[in-house]
This record gives structure tokens, C-alpha cells and sequence, in this order.
């Protein structure tokens, strides 16, 4: 099977319907709802809050059928993170892989309360061969050739994390439609996918899940013919809010002379950020930037500050984070078919006028 063409209704119906953060939200630590970014596979389904019910099931000594009162009902639990979705960078490598066409915005950062999986788990009672844990979305839709319901899988060891919630809150309200209404998945450090919405079950599997989100998608693969690698968690990643004023068609960034002071963010799904660097030369020097954690947590990103002098005429901004492990942001996009992980430093031609 070959990946389809995307053609440029397709690519601006997806890109609509799919919202980006606009860069300049990078300032507020907690994204707001409505410019948190959105990625949505199928059609947002429609739920009956009343009627709605988790099935927790599979390899399990108790299957439970829960109401949303249920699960409020129950201890809570409350995690800051940063996600972002795989394919963001995307639309910046070539030839471009026909899917959703992020630039750089496919980014946000959310406060998440709800219930511990775990405890859900250990109350339905794993059984011995336990292996796997399956989520299912109650949204459905063909892709490539699949009808589906969108899924995704947990390894086991990696579903009994402590920090693993299925969320009925955001930011303090209840999840939004777009967002997954009435409960979702949260997996912090984890790229997007991983976070399925609208949750319908929780299968407990003792083999492992094939789905096509699994094994199909979401994998670094060197070619069509290649089975590929899972993609799991996020890669560092710093940006940086775009400086000075816009021009309105081009959104090219024009800069008065001077003292600036850049400001952006830098997360990582692997280790914490070490380091973030900015250059002004296209990327040829690079400067320390001040990293502050403004925020509680492991998993959400931190903030970065830059005194930049700015000199009269034309030049490249770049910001490039590094974490603990010592991942580092690429000076050029990492190529794979489904076009994930292209963490490559965002680059910002400026014009700095006297
Ligand atoms: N059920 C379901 N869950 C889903 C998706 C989806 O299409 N259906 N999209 C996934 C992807 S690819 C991403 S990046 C995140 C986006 O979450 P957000 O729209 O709340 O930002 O949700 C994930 N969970
Ligand atoms: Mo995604």
C-alpha cells in the first residue's frame, strides 16, 4: 500500500479543521482551551453525557461499566503537560508526506484532572498474562483503506506509570468536544497520539495490539516497504514566540533595531531540558539562552529568555534545546515516510529596520 497524494483542498481541509497554537501563545505557561492545538483523525463524535459509560475490560477479574459521576467520584488526580503531535514540523520537510500539514504550531500545554489508570486497573484486577492495554475512541473512520475506530495500545509496565490519568478536566473545565469529551487519555511525555479522546473502553489484551494506529501508522519508517519502529515519546523541542510585528500575507517578521528580549519554550518527552541556545546568524553561533521552569511537573515545558542586540539589515533566528540525555534539536529535518519527529530548529528570517 502506498501513501495517497494530498492535494491542496485536501491539505487546507485538514489544516482548518486542525488548528495550530498561534506562536505568540507560547508566552502563558498553561495554553488556554481554545488555542491549545487540535488534532482530530475522523469527525468529533457525538456523546450522550448521561448515557455515556467507560467499559473497563479484557484480561481482567472485574469488568466495570463507569458513569462520568463515578469517575469524579473517585480520588483525583492532576498532571501539567506539554503535547504535541507527531507530525509537527512536517509540512517542513521534502517531499512533504501527505497528511496533516503542521508548520511548527502542533503544540500546547494543558492542566489535566481526572482519575489514576492505574488504580482503574488494579481495581478491574489484572490477570497474570496481562500484556497490553488497548484505548478505544468512540470516533470512527477509513484510513488508508482501514474503517476503524481510532485506538492505541500501552505496553503494560508503561500503562502502570503513576502519572497516566484519563482526564474529565481541562484547564479546570470540563474537556471540550474537540478536545475528547467526556473523558480522554493522558500520557505525559508521549507524542499526541497517545492521548486518545472520546474514550469509549479499555481493553486489557494478553497479546499485542495490530490496529492500524499501532502498526501502520505512527511508525519511523525508512520506506513503504519498511515495518518501522513505534514512534513514542517526544523528541526536545524548543520554539521561540516570532519577534516584532507581521506582514499579513507573508508573516514575515519585521524588528526594530535595539535591544529585543526573544522568549519561547523548550519541552521534552525523554529528560528534562538542559540547555537552549539562539542564534542570529542562521545558525553558525549559538548563544546560551536563560531557562526557567515556570510551571510544576516533569513533563511540561520550560521557559526561555534571549537578549538579543539587534542590528540594522536581514537575519536568521534559531533557538535549539537539549535535554539531559543529551538529545539535541538537528540543525536539518530527520526524513521518514510518515513525516514524524522533525524536531530540525525553527528558523525565523527577520527584518531589522533602523
Ligand atoms: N479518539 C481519538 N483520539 C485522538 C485522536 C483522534 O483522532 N481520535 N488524535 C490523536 C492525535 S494524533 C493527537 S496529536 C492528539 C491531539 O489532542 P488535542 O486535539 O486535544 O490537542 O489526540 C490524539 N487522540
Ligand atoms: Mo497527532
Amino acid at each position: 500500500m502506498t501513501t495517497p497524494e494530498l492535494s491542496t483542498v485536501g491539505a487546507v481541509q485538514l489544516a482548518t479543521r486542525n488548528h495550530g497554537m498561534p506562536l505568540e501563545a507560547l508566552r502563558y505557561p498553561i495554553t488556554p482551551a481554545g488555542l491549545h492545538y487540535l488534532l482530530i483523525h475522523y469527525d468529533i463524535p457525538a456523546v450522550d453525557a448521561e448515557a455515556w459509560r467507560l467499559t473497563v475490560d479484557g484480561v481482567v477479574a472485574r469488568q466495570l461499566s463507569l458513569s462520568l459521576d463515578d469517575l469524579r467520584s473517585r480520588p483525583a488526580l492532576e498532571v501539567v503537560t506539554t503535547m504535541e503531535c507527531a507530525g509537527n514540523g512536517r509540512a517542513g520537510l521534502e517531499p512533504m508526506p501527505a497528511s496533516q500539514p503542521w508548520l511548527l504550531e502542533a503544540v500546547g500545554t494543558a492542566l489535566w484532572r481526572g482519575v489514576s489508570l492505574r488504580a482503574l486497573l488494579e481495581e478491574a484486577g489484572m490477570r497474570d498474562r496481562a500484556l497490553e492495554v488497548l484505548f478505544t475512541g468512540l470516533d470512527r473512520g477509513l484510513e488508508g483503506d482501514v474503517e476503524q475506530s481510532y485506538q492505541r495500545s500501552l505496553r503494560l509496565e508503561e500503562a502502570l506509570r503513576d502519572d497516566i490519568l484519563l482526564a474529565y478536566e481541562m484547564n479546570g473545565a470540563p474537556l471540550l468536544p474537540q478536545h475528547g469529551f467526556p473523558l480522554r487519555l493522558v500520557v505525559p511525555g508521549w507524542y499526541g497520539m497517545t492521548n486518545v479522546k472520546w474514550l469509549a473502553s479499555v481493553t486489557v489484551l494478553d497479546h499485542g495490539f495490530t490496529g492500524y494506529q499501532q502498526e501502520r501508522g505512527y511508525r519511523f519508517r525508512r520506506d513503504e516497504n519498511d515495518p518501522g519502529v513505534p514512534v513514542d515519546r517526544m523528541q526536545p523541542r524548543s520554539l521561540m514566540v516570532p519577534p516584532g510585528i507581521p506582514d499579513f500575507l507573508t508573516r514575515r517578521r519585521v524588528v526594530e533595531a535595539g535591544d529585543q528580549l526573544l522568549e519561547g519554550r523548550a519541552w521534552s518527552g525523554r529528560a528534562p531540558i538542559a540547555s537552549v541556545e539562539v542564534s542570529s546568524d542562521g545558525g553558525a553561533i549559538w548563544e546560551p539562552a536563560q531557562v526557567t521552569r515556570d510551571l510544576d511537573g516533569q513533563w511540561a515545558w520550560c521557559k526561555w529568555t534571549y537578549r538579543w542586540t539587534a542590528a540594522f539589515g536581514e537575519h536568521e533566528l534559531s533557538c535549539r534545546a537539549t535535554d539531559e540525555t543529551g538529545n539535541q534539536q538537528p540543525l536539518e529535518p530527520p526524513w521518514n515516510v510518515g513525516g514524524y519527529a522533525n524536531n530540525a530548529v525553527q528558523r525565523i528570517p527577520v527584518a531589522v529596520r533602523g
